[in-house]
């Protein structure tokens, strides 16, 4: 098996300006004529390599003339044409069969809807192309199909010509007038209600907005319209761009491999990401709706007007993208909880992607498989380091550098160093030491010491960071990092903005008394600092440091303390005490909660096991789960009426999804959680669940009793699950909770849930529904003594991989890590994955299976 590399870019010997596609939709058998304008960059004739995988390819013709078989080549994944004249037409006709592509990538039935993925490498799955996103081409789709069953027939850019054909079907036409990869081509064709809007654009346009959901389901569909609006104005505010074409489209469908997909003016999204009222959705679910719509939106400047070169930039238009979004959702809700949220992000799954075989920089430098790399470092870490250029440039500095970025680059597909060197030209600042951010992949460790000298009334901070070795990069150099701090003094916070950009380095701060120092301020660097706090300090920080992400961090650090004091105890036998300080800081959050409840629900919440178990080399599983335990049963009984005068304090009002309702049940829900650990609350969980108008308190009563092992928690599912059994986005919330129980039961539970009526292996949200919950919420019980929980993962990874490689690659993740356990699970993780990959893999698996192992 060949990888790519990225030293290996070479442009296209042939490009491609004009592409005609005729589909002539069927179930199994959709007849594709495919018609290319193709012209080659060196002006004269030469071989024509296109990519293609599973297509029958009927017949080709060059300039009208049919070839035959003999004139050209097809293999498994290539169509090539050799000695073609420099500029040619060339003419395909290929069959497809859409409903047995379980795959999901190409064109596939999601309900018998017909619509398309084609993200990254997905429309060699549709026809023989130059599937490559530096190819940039004018698309005209046609489209014909039964018009009754199939009233909605859907492409990019503007609808042209629509007419009825004798036979009952319909032919459509549409033309997108910018040009585009062939990732972002998109068709929808179903029978679908569809809910309109409108929005005008700052200089006075009017674009249709349109969601075409499943039937029943418009109501649903209003919150992700209305979100829509917002993100068009943010962006037209934020950053002076305005949308480009006369429509805007999204089809929300249920079987769909990740979030969303932001083609060219037709979206196609995940329908969980979409659907959402009161009764069937949680605040989250809200909140995610809002920035992921954002997200595709932002991604038609950032992705689609200025593309990739190459799928090794994709960090290019997500890690940017998804800064944006992250800045959205700050803007439109709390900028502190959205920065948590990120922090949090980074801390489990990207560090622990560093600290794994899959560690890659955010621009990847070798790669099987493509959508193997649609990774939390591409992504997240990808928007820290957008983040860091904002920090260093500023908000002014940064908004230079995308107008610079936007005017030189606007329709074409370029690389990250473009994008930075557009940031370095309009701010006259050299960043090159900032680009090892592009190449270098692991987390740097920032160790920091601190010094008083009352006598010069100076205060010193000594840095030092090393990045320790990755497995696909031993050495690392210094990175440039902004390190924000502040001084808390006499009841005063001095705010700094430190640049790191040697191995070790000094600072020396003019002071008169000995100040706290609050080290990364706003985790204004995605590295993992080390500096010894005492646990005076660290409340003190949380009481007094301006930085709100500060204040929750010192909460964290404190938490990462007690769980090692604990861990300790538990190997001397010994019981151990949370200090009374702890206690006290809670007891008087409990009864005078800050006037943000939504934080004060945060400061509350004892961090999950992810987050403790990644301070670990070494991961001792169930001491972390013991341990944490014991926080949230002390907490619960040393504060029982503190948190039964907070839940109480908190009345519930008619459901709004407005930021202080959102916050109060937050905070009422963590309450709740912890009441339970102490008595039997069931009539108040009975309450909560009858009375309550919303999912989101529906919810915190089934995670409570959950939580709690609690008497009722059997029969409160039930009911649940009878209530919502014809909404399986509902249910899928169901199937979570089932599938985290932490018993030895949820062994047989987990194979009653995949013989559920409404269970299908076809469908990823099912299958992370149930066994993305049971490596996610359930660590007791995944990492089974016995290693159960490993073999029922690696079944599920084996069986997927023969349906839709994409989802048993992203569900294998956490076998791979088995260098982080004990000798006895490193032992039968070994096994699990040395089986895997003795079996025909696909290469999506393959790649991360092997290099696991090696
Ligand atoms: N750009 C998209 C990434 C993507 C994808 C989406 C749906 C299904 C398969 C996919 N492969 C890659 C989503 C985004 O980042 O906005
Ligand atoms: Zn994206």
């Amino acid at each position: 098996r060949q990888a790519k590399k990225l030293s290996d870019y070479k442009a296209p010997e042939f490009t491609i300006s004009d592409v005609e596609l005729s589909f002539e939709l069927n179930p199994e058998a959709t007849l594709l004529t495919a018609t290319y304008q193709l012209h080659s960059a060196s002006g004269c004739a030469g071989t024509l390599t296109l990519d293609g995988q599973e297509l029958k390819l009927l017949s080709v013709s060059v300039d009208g003339q049919r070839l035959s078989a003999d004139a050209y080549q097809v293999t498994s994944e290539q169509l090539i044409l050799p000695g073609l004249p420099a500029k040619a037409q060339l003419e395909l006709k290929i069959e497809l069969n859409p409903k047995a592509n379980t795959a999901l990538e190409g064109l596939y039935l999601s309900n018998g809807a017909y619509c398309t993925q084609c993200e990254a490498e997905g429309f060699r799955r549709i026809a023989y192309y130059l599937d490559r996103p530096d190819v940039l081409a004018r698309f005209t789709t046609h489209i014909i199909a039964d018009a009754k069953a199939y009233p909605a027939l859907l492409s990019n850019g503007n609808l042209v010509h629509s007419s009825l054909l004798a036979d009952g079907r319909r032919h459509v036409t549409w033309v997108d007038p910018f040009p585009k990869p062939s990732y972002l081509f998109a068709l929808v064709a179903g029978d679908f209600d569809c809910l309109k809007g409108s929005y005008t654009t700052g200089s006075g346009r009017e674009v249709a907005l349109e969601f075409y959901v499943d039937k029943g389901n418009k109501h649903r569909a209003q919150f992700a319209l209305e979100s829509l609006k917002r993100a068009m104005l943010w962006d037209e505010q934020t950053f002076g761009l305005e949308y480009d074409l006369d429509i805007y489209m999204v089809v929300a469908v249920d079987f769909f491999n990740m979030g969303a997909m932001e083609n060219k003016g037709l979206n196609v999204f995940n329908s969980k990401y979409v659907l959402a009222d009161q009764a069937s959705a949680t605040d989250t679910d809200f909140f995610n709706i809002e920035s992921i719509v954002g997200h595709e939106y932002f991604h038609n400047w950032t992705g689609n007007r200025v593309t990739c070169r190459d799928w090794f930039q994709l960090s290019l238009k997500e890690g940017l993208t998804v800064f944006r979004d992250q800045q959205f959702s700050a803007d439109m809700g709390s900028r502190t909880l959205n920065r948590i949220d990120a922090v949090k992000t980074i801390r489990t799954a990207q560090f622990a992607e560093d600290a794994g075989p899959m560690a890659h920089p955010i621009r990847p430098q070798q790669v099987l498989e493509m959508n193997n790399f649609y990774t939390v470092t591409v992504y997240d870490k990808g928007a820290e380091v957008i983040r860091m250029l904002h920090t260093l440039l500023g908000q002014d500095g940064f908004r230079k550098g995308m107008d610079l970025y936007f005017k030189r680059h606007d329709g074409q597909a370029v690389t990250c160093d473009d994008f930075v060197n557009a940031m370095q030209d309009a701010n006259g600042r050299d960043l090159s030491l900032f680009r090892r951010w592009y190449q270098q992949s692991g987390t740097p460790e920032l160790k920091v010491y601190s010094q008083f000298d009352a006598k010069k009334r100076e205060f010193k901070l000594l840095m030092q960071q090393h990045t320790p070795a990755t497995a696909d990069q031993a050495e690392k150099q210094p990175l440039l990092l902004p390190v924000r701090i502040e001084l808390l003094s006499e009841g005063r916070s001095q705010s700094y903005l430190l640049e790191m950009t040697e191995a070790s380095q000094e600072f020396s701060f003019a002071v008169s008394q000995q100040p706290v120092p609050v080290l990364l301020a706003d985790f204004s660097a995605p590295v993992k600092l080390q500096y010894h706090y005492s646990l005076a300090e660290l409340l003190q920080i949380a009481r007094e440091a301006k930085d709100g992400v500060a204040r929750w961090d010192a909460i964290q650090q404190l938490w990462q303390l007690q769980v090692k004091a604990a861990i300790a105890a538990q190997h001397s036998g010994t019981d151990y005490q949370l200090p009374a300080a702890l206690l006290e800081f809670y007891r008087q959050l409990l009864l005078q909660p800050l006037d943000d409840l939504a934080f004060t629900a945060e400061l509350l919440t004892v961090p999950c096991y992810d987050m403790v178990a990644e301070q670990f080399e070494q991961i001792p599983v169930q001491e972390i789960v013991q341990a944490l335990q014991g926080f949230r049963q002390q907490l619960a009984e040393k504060l029982a009426e503190q948190w039964l005068f907070c839940y109480q304090s908190l009345r519930s009002e008619a459901y709004q999804y407005e930021q202080q309702q959102v916050a109060q049940r937050a905070l009422r829900s963590v309450c709740l959680q912890y009441l339970c650990f102490v008595k039997d609350q069931g009539l108040l969980l009975q309450q909560q669940y009858q009375s309550s108008d919303n999912m989101t308190d529906q919810l915190a009563v089934l995670r409570a009793c959950r939580n709690s092992a609690h008497p009722l928690f059997a029969s409160l599912m039930s009911d649940f699950e009878q209530r919502w059994q014809h909404d399986v986005l509902v249910l899928d919330k169901w199937f979570n909770l089932s599938a985290s129980y932490p018993h030895p039961t949820v062994f047989s539970t987990l194979q009653q849930l995949t013989a559920h009526p409404q269970f299908s292996w076809q469908n990823p949200n099912r299958v992370r529904a149930v066994f993305g919950a049971f490596y996610q919420q359930n660590p007791a019980m995944f990492h089974a003594e016995d290693g159960r929980g490993y073999q029922v993962l690696a079944d599920v990874v084996l069986k997927m991989d023969a349906i839709n490689p994409q989802v048993a690659s992203r569900l294998v993740t956490p076998l791979l890590s088995w260098k982080r356990y004990q000798p006895a699970r490193q032992q039968q993780l070994k096994a699990v994955l040395q089986t895997m990959l003795s079996k025909d893999l696909s290469n999506d698996l393959y790649e991360k299976v092997s290099k696991s192992l090696s």
